[in-house]
């Protein structure tokens, strides 16, 4: 094998890379044994309720009514897998499995029962006959497993059930994990997905010191659920420099003939693992010229549903798009069908791989790696074992001054940035931020005083703080950034990630996904709780100066409240020592979604430091210096706001009112924890009825100016007293280029139009209030004048403070 080091070829062949390459007839036995058992029992998963190791012919009684789950996919998962196994049992080298087919469940579950780790963690899914018993039957079953790679199955961190982020989460698991392979098997049809395609420029943001090695196996099988795919059906050599452009050293195996595919496997495996040790070890030992490797990857071509039927009622399966489910239809009704299965079953031979309680035999457990070297019982794939708190600064050291509530402004997301900055700098190994190009723009900018941003391609003069050794992830794909973070997060450390509000909704299905991993994770006590996912959405749909329509979307926030409640949160602190205190609260925090949304433009800053703390630990509170409402009675309106720029209309609505009707009693509530406002028996924030009752009281109308769509405080405040009363406003679609304040005006959620809404829904109305209504409405169309004649706000808008 050749390796380029210093610019010069060089033959290195390790003895370790040698013995993996070269296969014994015992190694092709122990290989095909596991690797027969682990179809066999894939095969037993998907079909059979009874007859597990076919002790006597096959009956209908011993298959399942309902047949679910994937064939096609999972000989080939498993043949991988045997030789990785292999190689780690040799080398000792960490790996962890991602399957981007996740559909082949069935084969990684079986996996985990052959190595006993399966039984470890399930007791009742023994390595015996009753076990392997229990093992078909919970598959795919209610009260059972899911049939895809998912939470439940040891050694993953990747289900796979929406395709197109194995290697994204594959590349976030190795960074910062300098000791870890991660084994990422792609499916062709995965490939075809946009996050796929885009996510092969891993390699571009790896560094070989202080990162760890993802290993692609593009799995060509060449057909989808129904139909052939485009890479597989691609000239080999397109497919091959299409890789190679992407920086990959691709190596190739192609096949179906045995034992001929084990032994050009084990060379191929064996030659990309010498190749990234090499890029290592010379990397590592200075020896490293700077330039990106070129690491390798390997293109398997194998028939899909390989070992299978070859044809079922005189059509073509094995090797097509019919051997994607369950090749074997009505096989309970269908006598012919029921005896194929059983020659397919008994083609395995299982009485040579089982013993006589069902145990697998020495021949079948030879090939198991030792203990936590078992990638179904990889630490790293269930990251809560091995992770560390971050060190984090005392987040009260960034803190505004506030003299006075609303009289200055401040960035509050540069504020977020510096302590982002401690954050790196006391957590070389364990913290990173994923942002989409935008960290500078999102004032997060403090970062590169302690960390560039990775790069691993060429880097020019004109640059700035961008380089190999960066840990700062900036790549123009939310989906990469997501998923990157994930993978950091899944294996145990910390991060966030920091995108444009309406951007987020590029990746808002993977905060969709991961939020379903999340919940499933806190069912099983075995699955440690992860770092969250820490989400900051900032230039939000209020301040997208030049930017427009395309740019006001707060979509992400509906997402993730339809969420459950044990594992999403969404923040709006209104400035920056609230920012503080919620990132704080977030980067201690396990198993959540965090959502944080704040502009980033300089805006009014409301509360001390003590006073943030306080209203955030809260949630939700008064703002006593802002209304007119002294709390002995009940006001005649409650003005609520979630949101800064919402709440700095509500603030100047509640001084407008204040001083041109100062009898009219206004309360005004600001919402930092969104989730204080459902009930407490329908999220876990959710504040109690007494505390709801103080801020909103039970029968006083409520006008809410909310950040995102309205009818997201109708759905959060249902149930709640009379929760008719709440007139909600919020982004209603009405976006353009335009003025900030004239972006709430379009919306309807400008102080003039929360002033009139206030008179209109309050019950008692002091003298005065019919013209404070007919003063708003001139100070609308004055605007409206004022904007298109002036290209930009009123000055007693612009520089409206308290
Ligand atoms: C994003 C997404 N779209 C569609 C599907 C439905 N689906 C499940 S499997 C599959 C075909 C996958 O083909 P491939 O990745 O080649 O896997 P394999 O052939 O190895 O089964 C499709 C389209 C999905 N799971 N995820």
């Amino acid at each position: 094998m050749r390796y380029r080091i210093r610019g010069k070829e060089t033959a290195v062949t390790t003895v370790a890379e040698r013995q993996v390459g070269q296969l014994s007839d015992e190694d092709v036995a122990r290989l095909d044994a596991w690797w027969r058992a682990d179809n066999y029992l894939t095969i037993g998963q998907i079909y059979l309720q009874a007859n597990p190791l076919l002790r006597r012919p096959l009956e209908p009684g011993d298959i399942k009514p309902r047949l679910l789950g994937h064939w096609g996919t999972s000989p080939g998962l498993s043949f991988i897998y045997a030789h990785v196994s292999r190689l780690i049992r040799l080398t000792g080298q960490q790996a962890i499995y991602l399957a981007g087919p996740g559909h082949g469940g069935p084969a990684l579950v079986a996996a985990g029962y052959l190595e006993g780790t399966y039984s470890e963690i399930y007791p009742a899914v023994s390595l015996d006959e009753p076990g392997m018993l229990r093992l078909f039957r919970q598959f795919s079953s209610p009260g059972g497993i899911p049939s895809h790679v998912s939470v439940t199955t040891p050694g993953s961190i990747h289900e796979g059930g929406e395709l197109g982020y194995v290697l994204v989460h594959a590349f976030g698991s190795v960074m910062d994990n300098p000791d870890l392979i991660s084994v990422a098997v792609v499916g062709d049809g995965e490939a075809e997905t946009g996050p796929l395609e885009g996510s092969w420029k891993g390699i571009s943001f790896l560094n070989p010191v202080h990162d760890g090695a993802v290993l692609p196996i593009l799995h060509l099988n060449g057909a989808k659920i129904a139909g052939p795919t485009v890479l597989g059906r691609k000239d080999p050599a397109e497919v091959r420099s299409l890789l190679e452009g992407h920086g990959y050293e691709v190596l190739e195996v192609s096949g179906d003939d045995l034992p001929g595919m084990h032994h050009r496997f084990a060379a191929t495996l064996a030659d990309a693992w010498g190749r990234i040790r090499e890029i290592q070890r010379s990397a590592r030992e200075g020896e490293w010229d700077g330039a990106r490797p070129r690491w390798p990857m390997i293109i398997l071509r194998s028939p899909k549903g390989w070992t299978g039927p070859a044809e079922v009622d005189g059509v073509k399966v094995t090797g097509t798009w019919r051997s994607h489910q369950v090749p074997l239809s009505g096989v309970k009704e269908n006598p012919e069908h029921l005896a194929i299965l059983e020659r397919w079953m008994r083609s395995y031979r299982p009485e040579e791989l089982f013993d006589e309680q069902g145990a697998p035999v020495a021949l079948v457990r030879e090939l198991t790696p030792e203990g936590d070297l078992r990638m179904s019982a990889s630490p790293h794939a269930n990251g809560g074992l091995i992770t560390r708190d971050l060190d984090l600064p005392d987040f009260r050291g960034y803190a505004v001054d506030v003299a006075a509530p609303g009289t200055q402004r401040a960035e509050s997301t540069r504020r977020l940035g510096e302590l982002l900055r401690d954050v790196y700098r006391d957590n070389p190994d364990r913290f990173r931020l994923f942002c989409p190009d935008e960290t500078n723009s999102n004032r997060l900018g403090a970062v590169f005083e302690v960390s560039d941003r990775a790069f691993a391609e060429r880097v020019s003069a004109e640059d700035v703080a961008i380089s190999r050794d960066g840990r700062v992830m900036e790549v123009l794909s939310e989906h990469n950034c997501h998923g990157w973070l994930e993978g950091y997060n899944l294996t145990g450390r910390h991060g966030m990630f920091a995108t444009y509000e309406a951007f987020a909704m590029v990746s808002a299905s993977q905060t969709v996904q991961h939020g379903k991993w999340l919940q499933e994770a806190k069912r099983l006590a075995w699955r440690a709780k992860v770092p969250s996912l820490n989400v900051l959405l900032t230039s939000t749909a209020w301040r997208n100066d030049h930017n427009g329509f395309s740019h006001q979307g707060p979509g992400l926030i509906q997402v993730v409240l339809t969420q459950r409640g044990d594992v999403a949160r969404v923040y709006l602190p209104p400035d920056a020592n609230c920012l503080l205190s919620v990132a704080d609260h977030c980067l201690r925090s396990r198993s959540y979604i965090n959502l944080i949304v704040i502009d980033k433009q300089p805006q009014l800053q409301y509360l001390d430091m003590d006073a943030a703390v306080e209203h955030c630990a809260r949630g939700a509170g008064v703002w006593s210096w802002a209304g007119t409402d002294d709390g002995s009675t009940d006001p005649d309106i409650v003005l609520a706001c979630a949101g800064d720029i919402v709440t700095m209309e509500t603030v100047a609505a509640a001084q407008i009112l204040r001083e041109r009707l100062p009898k009219f009693r206004v309360r005004v509530v600001n919402v930092v924890d969104l989730m204080t406002l459902p009930r407490r028996k329908d999220h876990p924030h959710g504040m109690s009825e007494t505390l709801f009752t103080e801020l909103f009281t039970d029968t006083v109308d409520v006008v809410f100016a909310f950040h995102g769509y309205p009818g997201a405080i109708h759905q959060l405040v249902h149930g709640r007293p009379d929760a008719d009363r709440f007139r909600v406003r919020g982004f209603v679609e009405e976006g353009t280029t335009t003025t900030p304040f004239d972006m709430t005006v379009r919306n309807g959620v400008s102080r003039y139009h929360l002033v009139m809404d206030a008179i209109n829904n309050a019950k008692r109305l002091p003298p005065g209030a019919a013209e404070l209504k007919a003063w708003c409405e001139r100070k609308l169309a004055e605007h409206q004048v004022y904007v298109v004649e002036h290209l930009e706000d009123m000055p007693e808008v612009r520089d409206w403070s308290l």
